[in-house]
């Protein structure tokens, strides 16, 4: 029996790059302050619930040179929600941080998730332990999981975690809803004058946390090339038998960036973007009737075969559906509390939900198969989200376009054939093992977080930044976590949140998809990227995505 691969041996010995200054050594920093800071948006709410940690200025870090003696610290870390390529390194950065700055330190990793520094369960890192996990994929090293740390009680437990081990600072890695939770915690430690600082790490596959400072958030990379090698795959196959449309639903819970690097990387026949189909207030009629057009359209050059890329979130960027699903969500967080109601059969829920919607919102519910329904009616997670990865919104599209086709077929308009695939690929990007760019923006992610602990920060986000160019020239400094904050409605009630970058129709990323789509409609322009390759060339095996060398106006290479 083997114990690794050959490949997983190799990537253990892999040693990551350090950006910029951080590569003089986590005793030779210096930190330097830039401009104070307010929120994106509704900044008086967020002073207001934020005020021991809100407005504080981005920062900076340089070289001192001096080789300073630094003081003993013991550090948590948390890793929160959906997994993400390159978490494990973020750990080892942090890890080799700590240490080389002071052998007595120590990290403690709290098992899966927020609940870990609730419940006190942890475990304390070594160089073994460490060892074990570099370059790898998955957040197996501690677990990870959803617990939304918001209320006075879990903040006490936590607390009473720190005490007892002598926690100095806590590091959160995790998406716009936990790295909101960070926020939180830090606001109520330093309300206590209790001295833990609490820094937060960019993660999420989705890529839309983001915005002025933070360029990208780990996992983006790897997640979009891990989906481009298999739907590069899947169209030529396609090309080579000639007989299947496939319908593939990209992760993404909200902004379709996944599904857009994906569709620049591969240039499928057809790939939907939810943020665009808000902007024109498409209707689930127009986007079936959208597709339908370019399966006939193929299916009259003798093409009946294709490959169409639909957004996890798609269904709750249609206008229609996005207002129902408000609605829906105001109703069930009445209904949840109803037990008469939980323990109904589905088509009792149905009809009771049916007549609390508003008329349109009743009708948009009701003409959707029961199957659809069911999935929307499923658990919210932890922070109030619909669970868009259990919606089956490719198959709801197929079966829509058929019944168009068929339609088509009996008026005589119509003359092709279509046989379907669907597939949903999201869990098979999120614990990739990490590219080389994951793999080297986690680990400097980690060991900056340290160096923003030594600065006696809290409330802030680690941020490298120049991330296009080769890692010595990456830029390391922190964010504070007010400065992305505004007001939305979770649960039914407006809440402090990071706000979500979603695609930008007038960014050059979209610009570029949009400039070419036709082509890739008709014209058959499949691009096969291949698997990720770490041991080679710099341009095969250090390049990042589409999507960052276009927000940067690098020259992109591909
Ligand atoms: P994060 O925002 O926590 O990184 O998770 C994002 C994501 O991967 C989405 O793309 C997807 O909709 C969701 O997680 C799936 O969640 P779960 O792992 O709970 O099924």
């Amino acid at each position: 029996m083997r114990e690794l691969s050959p490949l997983h041996k190799a990537r253990l010995a892999y040693k990551p790059k350090l950006a910029g200054v951080l590569q003089n050594g986590i005793k030779n920093i210096k930190v330097n302050f830039g401009e104070k800071t307010s929120a994106v948006k509704d900044k008086e709410e967020i002073q207001n619930l934020f005020n021991q940690v809100y407005g504080e200025p981005i920062v900076s870090f340089s070289t001192t040179g001096e080789n300073l003696n630094l003081e003993q610290k013991n550090v948590g870390v948390i890793l929160s929600g959906g997994q993400a390529p390159g978490g494990h390194n973020v750990i080892a950065g942090l890890y080799d941080a700590l240490k080389q700055s002071n052998p007595n330190n120590r990290l403690y990793g709290f098992l899966g998730g927020p609940s870990g520094i609730i419940e006190g369960k942890y475990v304390e890192f070594d160089d073994k332990f460490i060892d074990a996990y570099r370059n790898t994929g998955g957040f197996d090293i501690i677990g990870s999981g959803r617990t939304k740390l918001e209320t006075e009680e879990q903040f006490n437990e936590t607390l009473k975690t720190c005490e007892k081990l002598n926690i100095n600072a806590i590091v959160i890695i995790g998406g716009d809803d936990s790295n909101t939770n960070a926020c939180m915690l830090a606001q109520w430690l330093k309300a206590k004058n209790t001295g833990i600082q609490v820094i937060g790490c960019p993660k999420t596959i989705d890529g839309d946390l983001k915005n002025s400072q933070i360029e990208i958030s780990f996992g983006f990379d790897t997640a979009t090339k891990t989906y481009s090698e298999l739907i590069g795959n899947i169209q030529r196959d396609a090309n080579s038998a000639k007989k299947y449309w496939h319908f593939i639903k990209l992760m993404g819970r909200s902004a379709t960036h996944v599904g857009l690097e994906v569709a620049l990387q591969t240039q499928p026949n057809i790939a939907l973007i939810s943020e665009e189909v808000e902007a024109k207030a498409q209707s689930l009629k127009s986007i079936v009737d959208y597709i339908t057009n370019v399966v006939v359209k193929r299916a009259e050059m003798g093409k009946n075969f294709g490959v169409a890329l639909i957004p996890e979130g798609l269904i709750e960027f249609i206008p229609e559906m996005k207002t129902m699903i408000s609605n829906l969500n105001d109703i069930l967080a009445v209904l949840e509390k109803d037990s008469n109601f939980v323990n109904a059969q589905n088509e009792e829920k149905y009809k009771t939900i049916s007549s609390k919607l508003d008329n349109n919102n009743k009708e948009v519910f009701n003409s959707l198969p029961n199957l659809i329904k069911a999935q929307l009616l499923m658990d919210r997670d932890p922070h109030g989200n619909v669970q868009v990865s259990r919606i089956e919104t490719e198959k709801l599209l197929i079966e829509m376009v058929k019944a168009n086709l068929k339609k088509l077929k009996e008026e005589g308009k119509y003359n092709g054939k279509f046989s379907e695939q669907a597939h949903f690929f999201g869990y098979e990007g999120r614990c990739a093992m990490p590219s080389n760019f994951d793999a080297d923006y986690c680990y400097s992610l980690g060991y900056n977080a340290f160096a923003l602990i030594l600065a006696g920060l809290t409330g802030y986000l680690s941020c490298i930044k120049n991330l296009c160019e080769p890692a010595s020239n990456w830029i390391s400094g922190g964010v504070p976590l007010t400065m992305m904050m505004n007001m939305e409605k979770r649960h039914g009630k407006m809440k402090p949140v990071i706000q979500k970058a979603l695609v930008d129709l007038n960014g050059p990323v979209f610009k570029e998809f949009e400039a070419h789509r036709e082509e890739y409609a008709y014209n058959d322009r499949y691009v096969f990227p291949g698997a990720i390759q770490y041991f080679g060339p710099s341009e095969v095996c250090d390049l990042t995505t589409l999507t960052l060398q276009l927000e940067q106006k690098a020259p992109v290479k591909c």
